[in-house]
């Protein structure tokens, strides 16, 4: 199959080369360098497992032994849908010393996202926990593989903890010690892969069908956290809490854990985001920074606030996701004894924060500025016309690690960019002189139920397939705790179902759980606008008013 993959130019591949932010290095040959500078220093924390930077590169090699064994080698795709826990990065770092590819699923994910997943990245692997909060995670690859057929691409299950009485699934625990392998030797540190190669594919919140990949480049990548641990001044004292999935960009690179990694700091797994866990963490690690989303940043407050934990190690707290309100940003700081960090941050690049010397005002109303001096972000009217400075607009964006097309997706990317290039975000911003940014909306059809992205057509297509419903349109409506929930507005014949019935009915379908509507509300039919288009403002504002 021939299929063209939209990338940077050959001249601004050069510039971002010249400009160093693109260091021609692969992740599988930045682990090697890592184990050579910092080899006995602790890279990652698990509860009571711990790996220093050479045994982190030993396990990578060890992993890659096995996963060598089961033919899977440099451009392969492997979906990897594990919960915090080492693992995820044992798995990471073996698929990128043999420059396979791994695909960013979430823990929440189920048949339809992980069908998708595997079908559209032509995945070769998955590798998935045996249960996690309280799912089996073996039930959906059996069904995910049933699903796939003998003709698909998914040739290997690897699970994490016990796989079961299933012949087919093959446990991580025996990967780790392969026998030797009659297939060769892995080449070099990276399988062969080269730094402007794709290392990751990463999903998008989605505004269409189902969620749409990301490709990351080991050059790309590699400077996003890079670009984001120069600000946040990270070096080999960093401790850094991972509270939410590791999956999620936020987590994994901005600057997150690769980025404590690349400045020999150490990376500490949290199993579960309460701050109770997270306290207690920061107490026996002596954590230096972690990241929020805004829905955990009262419960973390308060927690604070009641006292008796020693969060004195702790100095800088990032949030992001979703719009932090600025009370919550006022309180935060002091509760906690830290420095708070506003992320605006997109898995397709572009990331924005506040700097850690900004004053606070900046830090509490603003969403920051632009990690990188090439980035470049335009903030237009409907028109596409450049819109002043204070006056709100669509945020658009390039720049040396955002995406120009995503992967296998060429219809969409033919209005998803500009034709010089420019993601259009869906973001409706403000930018200040300073050229932080307010982010004051959003003209995508997608609800941020606190930093989970939620695409309405998606779940508006599940909706219909309910035999009582049909129209559906899925509106998002100011929530204290989520910041937006989601409303579903169904169009019935009869009775409507409950909200409770139509989760099931989601789930039954294999819709992720957080994206079934906190709410059914039966209208007679939906509003539609000038052009004909459904009118979602129109049902938001019906709601009677909390
Ligand atoms: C308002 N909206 C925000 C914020 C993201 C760091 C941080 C977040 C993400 C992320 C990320 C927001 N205020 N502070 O990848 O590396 C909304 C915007 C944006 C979309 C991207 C990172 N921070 N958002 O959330 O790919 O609408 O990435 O376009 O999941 O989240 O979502 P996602």
């Amino acid at each position: 199959m021939t299929e063209t993959q939209r990338t940077w130019s050959e001249a601004e591949s050069a510039r971002y080369r010249a400009a160093g932010h693109w260091q021609g290095v692969t992740f599988g040959a930045r682990l090697r360098t890592w184990a050579a500078a910092h080899g006995g220093r602790v890279a990652l924390v698990d509860g009571d497992r711990r790996w220093t930077y050479a045994e982190l590169d030993t396990e990578a090699d060890r992993v890659a032994a096995g996963l060598h064994g089961l033919g899977i080698g440099r451009g392969d795709r492997v979906v990897v849908q594990l919960p915090n826990r080492a693992e995820f990065l044992l798995v990471w770092f073996g698929l990128q010393r043999l420059g396979a590819v791994p695909v960013h699923a979430m823990p929440g994910h189920r048949r339809r996202e992980i069908g998708h997943l595997v079908r559209v990245a032509g995945a070769v692997a998955c590798v998935v926990p045996d249960r996690h909060a309280r799912f089996d995670h073996r039930e959906l690859m059996r069904e995910v593989r049933a699903e796939q057929g003998p003709g698909g691409s998914l040739r290997h299950v690897v699970v994490v903890g016990d796989p079961g009485n299933d012949e087919g699934f093959v446990p991580f625990a025996a990967l780790r010690t392969p026998a030797p392998s009659a297939s060769g030797p892995v080449s070099g540190d990276a399988g062969g892969a080269d730094a402007a190669d794709v290392a990751l594919l990463l999903l998008s919140g989605g505004t269409t069908g189902l969620p749409k990949l990301i490709p990351r480049t080991h050059d790309d990548y590699a400077y996003n956290a890079r670009a984001c641990v120069e600000v946040c001044a990270l070096d080999a004292r960093t401790v850094y809490l991972a509270v939410l999935p590791l999956g999620f960009n936020f987590t994994f690179a901005c600057p997150g854990v690769l980025g404590t990694l690349m400045a020999g700091g150490t990376v500490v797994v949290a199993p579960d985001p309460s701050p109770q866990t997270g306290y207690a963490l920061v107490e026996r690690e002596g954590v230096t920074l972690t990241s929020l989303t805004p829905p955990l940043v009262p419960h973390w407050t308060q927690e604070a606030a009641a006292g008796g934990w020693d969060l004195g190690s702790l100095s800088v707290v990032q949030v992001g996701g979703a719009r932090l309100p600025e009370d919550h940003a006022r309180t935060l700081g002091p509760a906690l004894g830290v420095t708070v960090q506003q992320v605006f941050g997109m898995a397709e690049g572009l990331i924005n924060l506040t700097r850690l010397d900004d004053p606070e005002d900046l830090v509490c109303a603003t969403q920051g500025r632009p990690v990188s001096p090439d980035d470049e972000v335009l903030v237009v009217d409907a028109d596409g016309r450049p819109v002043p400075d204070g006056t709100a607009g669509e945020l658009l964006t390039r720049g040396p690690y955002t995406l120009r097309g995503y992967y296998r997706a060429e219809e969409h990317n033919r209005t998803a960019f500009t034709p010089d290039g420019y993601y259009r975000s869906g973001d409706v911003v403000r930018r200040l002189a300073s050229g932080h940014l307010v982010v004051v909306g959003r003209i995508k059809d997608q609800i941020n139920r606190g930093g989970e992205k939620v695409a309405a057509v998606e779940v508006e297509e599940q909706l219909l397939t309910h035999p009582a419903i049909t129209a559906a349109a899925l509106v998002g409506v100011p929530d204290e705790r989520w910041g937006e929930r989601s409303v579903a507005f169904v169009v019935c014949a009869g009775t409507a179902p409950g909200a409770r019935e139509v989760a099931a009915h989601l789930k039954e379908r294999g819709l992720a759980g957080y994206k079934a509507p906190d709410e059914v509300v039966q209208v007679p039919g939906l509003p539609l606008t000038a052009v004909g288009k459904v009118d979602k403002a129109a049902l938001a504002r019906g709601l009677p008013r909390p």
